[in-house]
């Protein structure tokens, strides 16, 4: 299995931590095709920006967004990557869970929250303490389907 992570990079990196105790919970149920993203070395500047360096990256990741087979979105961090990449994803219809933290005081965007489905589209309000359990029940029921 094949699962695309997505989490803010040039939207601020306050939540990277949390990012990588994601990918790591996302590592037992198959590869995480942007293990980088919960990079600590990775600064909120995205590596040096160049016109070639950033049409290589998108390129490259909506490839990978149409290899995977489920999509992991944290999503408190506003970015306009995560932002564009769950967009894209919703019409290649993958199965994505989109996860919120309401403890951090931010309300989440309508046009994610909107986007919810309950199938195809699952967002999700977690807490740090439970985002194991959230994760293992959006698999679970990716596997029955
Ligand atoms: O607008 P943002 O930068 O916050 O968008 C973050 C999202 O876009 C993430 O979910 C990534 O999948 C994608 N993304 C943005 N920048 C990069 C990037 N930069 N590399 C890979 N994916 C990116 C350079 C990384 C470096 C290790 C060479």
């Amino acid at each position: 299995m094949k699962v695309y992570f997505c989490g803010s990079i040039r939207g601020g990196r306050e939540d990277v931590v949390i990012y990588q105790k994601i990918v790591k919970k996302l590592q037992s149920y198959g590869s995480v095709l942007t293990e980088h993203v919960s990079s600590a070395e990775l600064t909120h500047r995205g590596e040096d920006a160049s016109d070639a360096a950033d049409r290589f990256i998108h390129d490259r990741d909506v490839d990978w967004l149409r290899q995977s087979d489920a999509v992991v979105a944290e999503v408190t961090q506003p970015s306009l990557g995560v932002g564009y990449e769950l967009g894209r994803v919703v019409d290649m219809k993958k199965k994505t869970l989109c996860l919120f933290r309401p403890a951090s005081g931010r309300v989440l965007s309508a046009m994610i929250r909107g986007a919810h489905d309950g199938e195809l589209f699952v967002v999700k309000d977690y807490s740090e303490d439970d985002m194991e359990d959230v994760v293992d029940e959006f698999f679970a029921v990716m596997k029955q389907t």
